[in-house]
């Protein structure tokens, strides 16, 4: 479910910490012209040792990997964006959250050469509950083929996450939501299929897992990466290949993966029910093994937290 947004105390801007209200743009900005963003979503979560982000290092590897792929300079390393995260939960005071690393174009020249304009670093964070509803993770969700495509290759490159290829997950989103279904599978430019349009796709067969791979533009996911892992470390086999459509409705199990969706079982696509139309065994165990984790349950054995205390004081 989308939250409304509560406001939190600061939001980090360029190196610093900034009051919420402070943290606004010009109206001739130009990523809010020509869609000139690329950013992160990371959750942190609660644990006994305190708030926790998981995969930090790699969410912000991929965020520098979107930057350079469209030439942007973040003037920030990874190192410097991971400490001013934690120092942001800490002033927000936040157990857990969804930590929004945003780096932009912002206001300087007009049109579309976008390379003498100084580049903005911000990073917001909020609560995020269950993102297709609290039923979902238990239930599974509705989804529908959409009759949108997927970003083709060598058009928006889809390794980045740039706000631009987000105009084309609103039209897949909405249209399924307008439909009734909670979500929308886009096939990619081949006709195979490709992802939702804010998660990674598995589906099960036979006890083994199948993903679409990143040449169907797909977001190369750190949830698909995590559940590929975990599946490796329980011995299910996971295969990348093309997925035809049609391997969807015939799947004993399908679900989406995502820093916000989690594992989010799919109970139908299309209106075809997926297996029995619930949760599948393979979906449970992993979302079982990933909360444990998470929730620092169990050894985090694969060093995917990053504590936000870890003997730092808390500076407001
Ligand atoms: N594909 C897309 C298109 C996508 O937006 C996401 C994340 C993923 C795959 C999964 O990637 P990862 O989070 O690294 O496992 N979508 C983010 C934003 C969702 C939103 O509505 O905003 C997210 O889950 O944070």
């Amino acid at each position: 479910m989308q939250p409304m947004i509560q406001p939190t105390e600061k939001i980090w801007h360029n190196g610093q910490l900034i009051p919420w209200e402070q943290a606004t743009v010009h109206v001739l900005t130009h990523a809010l012209h020509y869609g000139s963003t690329v950013f992160e979503g990371i959750r942190c979560y609660a644990t006994p040792a305190g708030p926790a982000i998981f995969r930090a290092r790699e969410h912000l590897r991929r965020l520098e990997d979107s930057a350079r792929i469209y030439r942007m300079e973040i003037g920030y390393s990874g190192e410097e964006l991971l400490e001013a995260m934690g120092e942001l939960v800490r002033a927000n005071r936040m157990e857990s959250c969804y930590l929004r690393p945003l780096v932009f174009r912002g206001l300087g020249e007009m049109g579309v050469l976008p390379l003498k304009n100084p580049v903005e670093v911000y990073i917001a964070c909020w609560e995020w509950g269950k993102y297709l509803g609290p039923e979902a993770l238990a239930q599974g969700v509705d989804a529908c083929v959409s009759s949108w495509t997927r970003l083709a290759p060598n058009t928006l490159p889809a390794m980045a996450k740039a706000s631009a290829n987000y105009m084309n997950a609103q039209l897949i989103k909405m249209e399924a939501v307008v439909n009734g279904y909670s979500e929308g599978i886009a096939l990619d430019a081949a006709g195979y299929v490709s992802e939702g349009s804010g998660e990674n796709i598995f589906l099960a067969r036979d006890g083994r897992l199948y993903t679409p791979p990143l040449g169907a533009s797909a977001l190369p996911g750190i949830t698909r990466d995590t559940v590929m892992r975990l599946a490796g470390d329980q011995g299910i086999e996971v295969v990348e290949q093309d997925v035809p459509r049609e391997m969807l409705y015939i799947a004993e199990e399908v679900f989406f993966t995502g820093t916000a969706a989690e594992i989010t079982p799919v109970r139908s696509i299309d209106r075809i029910l997926i297996g029995s139309g619930k949760r599948g065994p393979l979906a449970e165990k992993l979302q079982k093994e990933f909360f444990a984790l998470i929730r620092g349950e169990k050894e985090d054995r694969h060093r995917w937290l990053t504590p936000v205390r870890a003997g730092r004081p808390v500076t407001v």
